[in-house]
């Protein structure tokens, strides 16, 4: 395996407008994209510290994986994000190694990076996210 650093931590937040108060305002971080990915039923909004962005994230529709989980656990954590050289090899060594991954193949999130996710029932409850380039 081959992760670099923690590339990000994605927040599930019901309103991006309300979240972004604490973290200009409180934290001090600087809000420098925001962004829909339609793909993902979110909308997004991007903050950084060193090599590591905090990313909170909103839902655009019910039915979207962050409307389901504020519905059953609130807000807070939704995920953490390795960066990694190549999502889709990532993706096939981690299968090959037992763990249930939710995509097969990485696809295209936020800031046009190849995103594939791991299952949070095979993670110790941290659903995670591989990223590159
Ligand atoms: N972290 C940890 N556990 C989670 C979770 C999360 N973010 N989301 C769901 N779960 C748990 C649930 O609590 C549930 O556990 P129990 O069975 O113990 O109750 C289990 O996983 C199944 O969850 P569910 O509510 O039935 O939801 P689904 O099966 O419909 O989907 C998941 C769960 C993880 C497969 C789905 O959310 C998914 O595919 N996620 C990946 C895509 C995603 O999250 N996109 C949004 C962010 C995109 C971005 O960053 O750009």
């Amino acid at each position: 395996m081959d992760l670099s650093h923690i590339e990000h931590i994605g927040i599930a937040v019901k309103s991006i407008d309300d979240a972004k108060k604490y973290y200009e305002d409180i934290l001090g971080l600087k809000c420098y994209a925001v962004e829909e990915v339609k793909d993902q039923m979110v909308k997004t909004a991007f903050f950084k510290i060193g090599q590591t962005k905090i990313e909170l994230l909103e839902a655009t529709s019910p039915e979207s994986p962050v409307a389901k989980f504020i519905d059953k656990r609130g807000e807070g954590i939704h995920h953490i994000a390795f960066a990694v050289e190549n999502t889709d090899a990532a993706l096939a060594e981690v299968e090959q190694k037992g763990i249930k991954t939710i995509d097969k193949k990485a696809r295209k999130g936020a800031e046009g990076l190849n995103i594939g996710f791991l299952h949070p029932k095979f993670t110790f409850g941290v659903l995670t996210e591989f990223c590159s380039r």
